[in-house]
């Protein structure tokens, strides 16, 4: 891959009352900016938010008095207080999580839906309990295929469409995998209102729209469930026919210690960024500082949990000035490599493709 410098220097303008990047209004749509993508844990008031609809109502009292309904297929619905989920066993990970639209306005030719640069994706440490421990509560019918969980949120989604709630099923192998949980936490603090306070779901490793913000019931069903967020959204749609849902987080890096357009006088230069690859471990992170004619092994700095990204580094001595093409490639232990360029489709998702950064050394 041979890249050149375009000039091409917008500057970023964050929304000032949350400090998000806004991409998308009623409901509100925000992305991590810039800035906030270096560091290893984004607070949480630049985690990026991506809602469907608007916010549901809940008040500060659900920390406590919210509570979930689980119909485990028999006729029986079992009610479990917050108050009972947080003396459950706690589980506490950091998780990276990606909204399958990022990196969306870079796809030619454009595709609707929101235009994302590189911040729908944040990391935080979420502490919740193991959804599994919560289904061992009740008895999940023996014919049952999927666990379907609904938010609190409601709306219509599409023109066209009547009003549903916010709706994702996930197999039973996923929903009784002990590290899918349903969290009251995040890096610390309750939930924020817009990341799905008081409730919600986090899937490890996977795309966003799989972890259910605002969780109110979970049911376990008998046939395998096509609704809106599962049939119509989130299923990568090739230009060839070739269709398949979203599931884990395709491998992906990119450079954040440098921005586009940006201006660095001659010296030794830090370079760093962020890698992750879904339920894999990242193996190694190449970086290439001459639009991908050479490349370089950076340093994984980790912290190297499970599911979350990891920071790499790479020091740099110019040997000239001028413009110089920064892109990273990263490759992970199950051998899958970071494709030079995503591959087109019909909503664009799961964009992993190299994401050049063109500096001026002066
Ligand atoms: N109830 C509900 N859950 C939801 C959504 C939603 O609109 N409603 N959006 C999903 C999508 S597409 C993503 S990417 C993540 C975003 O989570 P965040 O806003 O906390 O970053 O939540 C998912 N869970
Ligand atoms: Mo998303």
């Amino acid at each position: 891959m041979f890249c050149k410098c375009t000039e091409n220097n917008t500057p970023q303008t964050n929304n000032l009352s949350t400090g998000l990047k806004q991409v998308g209004d009623k409901p509100f749509v925000g992305e991590t900016p810039q800035n906030a993508l270096n560091s290893w844990l984004t607070p949480n008031p630049l985690f990026y938010v991506r809602s469907h609809f608007e916010y549901p109502d809940v008040s500060d009292s659900d920390r406590i008095n919210w509570s979930i309904y689980i119909d485990g297929g028999d006729g029986e619905v079992k009610k479990i207080t917050m108050k009972e989920l947080m003396r459950m066993p706690k589980r506490t990970m950091a998780v990276t999580m990606e909204c399958a639209g990022n990196n969306r306005s870079d796809l030619q030719p454009k595709v609707s839906g929101n235009q994302f640069d590189s911040g729908a994706v944040s990391n935080a440490i979420w502490t919740g309990v193991s959804l599994s421990h919560v289904l061992d509560q009740v008895n999940i019918s023996s014919d049952s295929v999927e666990i379907l969980f609904e938010g609190a949120d409601r709306g219509v989604p599409e023109q066209g469409y009547g009003e549903s709630s916010y709706l994702r099923s996930l197999s039973l192998d996923i929903a009784n995998d002990p590290d899918t949980i349903l969290a009251y936490e995040m890096n610390g603090e309750p939930l924020p209102i817009e990341h799905g306070f008081p409730l919600r779901l986090v899937v490890p490793g996977w795309y966003g729209m799989a972890s259910v913000k605002w969780v109110k019931s979970i049911t376990a069903i008998k046939e395998p469930f096509h609704g809106y967020f599962q049939g119509k959204k989130y299923v990568v749609r090739y230009e060839n026919g070739k269709e398949h849902p979203l599931t884990e987080m395709q491998i992906k890096s990119f450079v954040t210690s440098h921005q586009h357009g940006e201006s660095i006088s001659n010296g030794p230069i830090s370079l760093s960024g962020l890698a992750w690859a879904g339920r894999a471990r990242v193996k190694s992170v190449e970086v290439s500082v001459d639009g991908g004619k050479t490349w370089d092994n950076a340093t994984l700095n980790g912290p190297s949990d499970t599911y979350s990204w990891q920071k790499w580094s790479l020091e740099w001595v110019p040997a000239n000035i001028g413009h110089h093409t920064l892109i990273a490639k990263a490759i992970d232990f199950n051998g899958n490599k970071q494709p030079i360029e995503s591959v087109w489709n019909e909503l664009g998702y799961a964009l992993n493709g190299l994401k050049p950064v063109c500096i001026n050394i002066v």
